[in-house]
């Protein structure tokens, strides 16, 4: 009821609605409308409230919310359940909880900040409040184990597509599935999973976009590396630069994972494969590390050649130096002239 009373005051933008007009229009008490106005306002909305006059939503932040994320979004599974939240440790770390307890597939959790992000190999993630997307997505996938990093290129090409389309910018994509502008770092994806031998129980992609951050947001340490869309596409530095809206880009993220997930979740192995292929192929064309030299490291070893290519499921092709072929399936690439490989 909440957001019907929300709603007609969205169709009446800036103008004024009486109590007496929304409560006879949604059948409510006029005390049920004023409550409801005032936890509309508690989430951030800009209501101006008058004796006289009645309710008026002005335009103000943008205010993210699991109603405003998921009202007509037309997504069959990712996306379907949205756990929104002001704070969380880690979006990962409650998405695991909560698919180990059995959440629907496709069961996204977004946090406003996290005080406890985290990175890939036990990095951290600084996950400033409301700057950025801090977002993890459950996932059942009918793919085997060995076969999940197609699952994080799939997640890498969804972001890149979202920012192209929000910000009218190409970014690149460093293997396997950082996404950069400007050679900046502006979106980390950890993906986790829960397995046995051979199937998975669950995974969780968890996505990070720095989107409305100005440089004094990112720890002084994340200065040289970190991005935000907004530094880096917001516009000259002597303007106020624009912002980016975090739904919008949430919204356009998992309609793209839906339906490439839809895709991937086939037991027909000739179908599975074509979409596998797709994924790559369309990866490839973000790529930043393919003809490039890199820098891996490898059970304690390192490797150091040009990406020459990857897998059909998504492993690093690397020509060494020492002459020799090697696929990297997981670990710490460096792409030289990027992130402060030189
Ligand atoms: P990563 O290990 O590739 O990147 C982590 C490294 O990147 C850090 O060690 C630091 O140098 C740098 N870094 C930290 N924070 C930022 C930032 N905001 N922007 C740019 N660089 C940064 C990438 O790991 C995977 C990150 C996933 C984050 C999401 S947020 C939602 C979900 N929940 C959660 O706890 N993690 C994921």
């Amino acid at each position: 009821m909440k957001y019907k009373v929300l709603n007609k005051l969205k169709a009446n933008m800036g103008l004024y609605v009486s109590g007496e007009a929304l409560s006879e229009q949604l059948g409510v008490s006029r005390t049920a409308v004023w409550k409801y106005i005032n936890e509309l306002k508690s989430q951030g909305y800009i209501i101006e409230s008058s004796s006289k006059k009645g309710y008026s939503l002005s335009e103000g932040p943008e205010v993210i919310s699991a109603y405003e994320i998921g009202h007509g979004l037309e997504t069959q599974v990712v996306g379907k359940d949205i756990k929104y939240f002001n704070e969380l440790d880690s979006t990962n770390t409650y998405a695991k909880l909560i698919a180990a307890e059995g959440c629907a597939d496709g069961t996204a959790v977004i946090a406003e900040a996290q005080t406890a992000g985290k990175g890939r190999l036990g990095r951290g993630w600084s996950s400033a409040h409301k700057k950025g997307i801090w977002m993890s997505i459950v996932l059942r996938p009918l793919i085997a184990p060995e076969e999940i990093q197609i699952m994080t290129l799939a997640a890498s090409i969804a972001v890149a597509k979202a920012i192209e389309q929000e910000c009218h910018v190409r970014p690149g994509i460093k293997w396997p599935n950082d996404v950069l502008l400007e050679s900046k770092k502006v979106c980390g994806i950890l993906t986790e999973m829960n397995c046995e031998i051979e199937r998975i129980n669950f995974l969780v992609l968890g996505i990070g976009i720095n989107v409305n951050h100005d440089m004094e947001d990112f720890p002084e340490a994340l200065r040289e590396i970190a991005g935000s869309l907004k530094e880096c596409c917001g516009g000259e530095v002597a303007e106020p630069k624009k912002e980016f809206s975090r739904k919008n880009i949430i919204r356009c993220i998992l309609a793209e994972l839906d339906v490439i997930y839809r895709r991937l979740n086939t037991e027909n192995e000739e179908a599975y494969a074509d979409e596998a292929k797709q994924i790559v192929d369309e990866w490839k064309k973000y790529s930043v590390t393919i003809g490039r030299r890199v820098k891996a490291a490898m059970k304690g070893q390192e490797l150091v050649g040009v990406a020459t290519d990857i897998t059909r499921d998504g492993r690093l092709i690397i020509a060494c130096e020492d002459g020799s072929i090697r696929e990297v399936m997981s670990g710490e690439v460096s792409v030289r002239g990027l992130l402060g490989y030189s």
